[in-house]
């Protein structure tokens, strides 16, 4: 230790003036000794003269150096405790991190989004679906962005449901059911039919990837011995995919709403076909009064307040309202097959406003064409007080809002399994020119339809006797085979028009007919699928010349038949397809004289333009399949029914809070 330095004191002087300390100037001085800081001072009182001694405080300030080295020691070790904590968790939250978004990323090649490996807690599931929802509509944009569309497939369309519309029921209501059993098979059995229809054709498959029910007319012979208790039986017959809900109908009831409102009345409105609409009271009332049977029918089938509603057609304009009624919460989904005129041609309609309400009953009103859209959205700007949002394609009536949208139907595309049984397109000729008698060489041009005066018939027989008029050359060669299924024969338009038809072949082939070779070949009865493949397979050209007609399937039947890449397509410019197919020879049916120049170009046109044309229009319909048709009208029904479900919770959340408040 050394020595601690006393402050100075001035001297001693008795001539100097006394030296007094003022407090606070004590002479003081910090010194260390060894490693300890000391503090000395001197107090005034040790200054005097006349005392005799100096006293001197010697403070001990080591424990300042002890207090900070352990302050020091204290931070540095929190801070490395601090350290550790963060690197720790550091470490824990990017392990859990890691594992997400491995899982993540494998769910993601599953298919099944990116939250789906989180298992949320109860009260947060409502939440996790919304944001699930979400991502998903960013992921489907996402891929729009990113070019082409993925193709649709069954498949496809059941993850969609999986997905969109996980554990919601499907139901389906039509008049025409898929399947018919009708009585008098070989032995007197009961055999099943399917029946011809655009409808059952486009539908079905949908309903075989959804499993739903499907409501429709029990009409077939022996429908009532199949069905259970509740009116049900499991289609398709060996598979039993889904249910098919019969409704029996009175022969008057039928008569009225079927054959009268809907076909006498709505069919021939919504076709420009010149066919006068016939409009009487009694049907309106008998139309009515089915809708609402059918619209109960949905209700007692609904497990659930809030089912997806599939609606098909014109036989059902007021059941959408109706079942909203029953069924506020309900995604009603209404698909009108056939066209929709102008507001002045619908406007003769008597009961035109209560129709326009009753289909604004649906969430969501779909046509084939856009052109059949605006049609809609300007008839109801003429008829009803609503507010129409022509931008977003939306009708806002009596507080509910539908949305009008194009959804252009089409055929599920053969899968490799149902075209590798095809037989080979030779043998599928020789069978065809066996059968009907034909000469081995000739040109095959064929039609396949349902009897319907709007399908073109007439006008298509009148271009064929025109084509041999002009072109010599062909009679003898030129066969042109005409598949028509029966339908509505208890109509006097529908009686007369086939006795035309049947008329008009007759006269061309007695005109150009000879021993060898009728030109023309009437088969007047229903064919089973397999059958109408086959003939497509075998034809030079395939004639679809319908006067209007909202999409129409035959066409694209056809190219999906010809895997040969050969085959020309004559279509009509008022059939919806038309849009989607200009690869086809198009005409205007009414002009017999270009339809007839149609029908001579399709017959001598070159294999290898037959080949590119062909090859470009099959690539449409195998996109724009019936896949996609349903996958775009249920994906938009999901949308709607999320919106829907975030609306009522932020409803009740603000109800909760004026609650609350109040
Ligand atoms: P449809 O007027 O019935 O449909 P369409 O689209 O041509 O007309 O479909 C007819 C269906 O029945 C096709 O699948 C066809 O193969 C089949 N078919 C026709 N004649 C047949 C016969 N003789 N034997 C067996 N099968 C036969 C309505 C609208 C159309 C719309 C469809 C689907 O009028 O414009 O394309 O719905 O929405």
């Amino acid at each position: 230790m050394g020595a601690v330095p006393v402050p100075p004191v001035p001297p001693a002087d008795d001539d100097g003036p006394d030296h007094d300390w003022a407090p606070g100037e004590l002479p003081s001085a910090i010194a260390t000794l060894a490693a300890a800081a000391a503090a000395a001072s001197a107090p005034a009182a040790a200054t005097r003269p006349e005392l005799v001694g100096r006293l001197v405080l010697l403070h001990d300030l080591s424990f300042i150096d002890r207090r900070s080295q352990d302050t020091r020691r204290y931070l540095i070790g929190l801070i490395a405790a601090l350290g550790l904590a963060i690197a720790l968790i550091t470490v824990v939250v990017a392990q859990f991190s890691w594992r997400g978004w491995i899982q993540g990323a494998r769910a993601l090649m599953r298919g099944e989004g990116l939250l789906a490996p989180f298992a949320p807690v109860p009260e947060l599931a409502p939440l996790a679906n919304e944001l699930r929802g979400r991502l998903r509509d960013l992921e489907d944009e996402y891929r729009r962005s990113q070019g082409p569309e993925a193709e649709w497939t069954a498949e496809r369309l059941r993850a969609l449901l999986r997905t969109q519309l996980s554990g919601d029921q499907v139901i389906v209501v039509s008049n025409r059911e898929p399947y018919i059993h009708e009585r008098g098979g070989n032995g007197g059995g009961i055999v099943v039919k399917r029946p011809a229809s655009g409808l059952v054709t486009a539908v079905e498959p949908v309903m075989r990837a959804c499993s739903g029910t499907w409501i429709a007319h029990g009409s077939g012979s022996a429908d009532r011995d199949v069905v259970d208790r509740g009116d049900r039986v499991a289609v398709p017959p060996g598979h039993e995919d889904y249910w098919l809900r019969r409704i029996w109908l009175t022969p008057e009831e039928e008569q009225g709403y079927y054959y009268g409102f809907a076909n006498e009345g709505l069919w021939p409105l919504c076709h420009v076909a010149h066919v006068r609409p016939v409009f009487r009271e009694s049907d309106w009332e008998a139309y009515r009064a089915v809708n609402q049977r059918f619209a109960d029918a949905v209700v007692a089938e609904a497990r659930s307040e809030d089912p997806v509603v599939l609606v098909q057609d014109y036989h059902f304009a007021l059941l959408p309202a109706m079942v909203r009624e029953q069924l506020p919460q309900a995604t009603i989904l209404t698909f009108w097959h056939i066209p929709w005129p102008n507001p002045e041609s619908f406007g003769i309609c008597p009961w035109r406003r209560e129709i326009l309400q009753g289909m604004l009953g649906s969430t969501i009103l779909g046509f084939h064409t856009r052109y059949h859209c605006k049609n809609f959205l300007e008839t109801v700007d003429r008829y009803l007080e609503a507010r129409i949002e022509h931008e977003h394609s939306t009708i806002a009536y009596r507080g509910k809002e539908t949305l009008v949208e194009s959804y252009p139907i089409s055929i599920a595309w053969p899968d490799g399994q149902a075209d590798t049984a095809w037989a080979p397109v030779a043998d599928c000729r020789r069978r065809v020119v066996e059968r009907l008698g034909l000469p081995p060489a000739a040109c095959l041009a064929v039609g396949v339809d349902r009897f319907d005066y709007t399908k073109g018939i007439l006008e298509r027989l009148n271009a064929v006797e025109r084509l041999l008029e002009k072109h010599p050359e062909m009679v003898g060669r030129f066969v042109f085979v005409q598949v028509a299924a029966p339908t509505r024969g208890a109509l006097d338009e529908y009686k007369s028009f086939q006795q035309r038809v049947e008329q008009t072949a007759g006269r061309i082939n007695q005109r150009f007919g000879t021993p060898a070779c009728q030109p023309v070949h009437l088969l007047a009865r229903h064919h089973e699928p397999d059958a109408v493949n086959e003939l497509f397979r075998a034809a030079d050209l395939c004639v679809v010349t319908s006067l209007h007609d909202g999409m129409n399937l035959v066409c694209k039947e056809f190219v999906a038949a010809r895997d040969d890449l050969q085959g020309v397509l004559v279509l009509s410019r008022f059939a919806g397809a038309a849009r989607e197919m200009p690869e086809a020879l198009i005409v205007n049916p009414y002009h017999v004289e270009e339809t007839a120049d149609a029908l001579h170009r399709a017959a001598t046109m070159p294999a290898a333009e037959q080949r590119e044309r062909m090859a470009s229009l099959r690539s449409t319909v195998r996109e724009f399949n019936v896949y996609r048709w349903a996958g775009r009208m249920l994906a938009d029904a999901g949308r709607w029914r999320l919106r829907a479900r975030i609306e009522a919770r932020v409803r009740r959340y603000q109800e909760d809070g004026q609650t609350q408040d109040a």
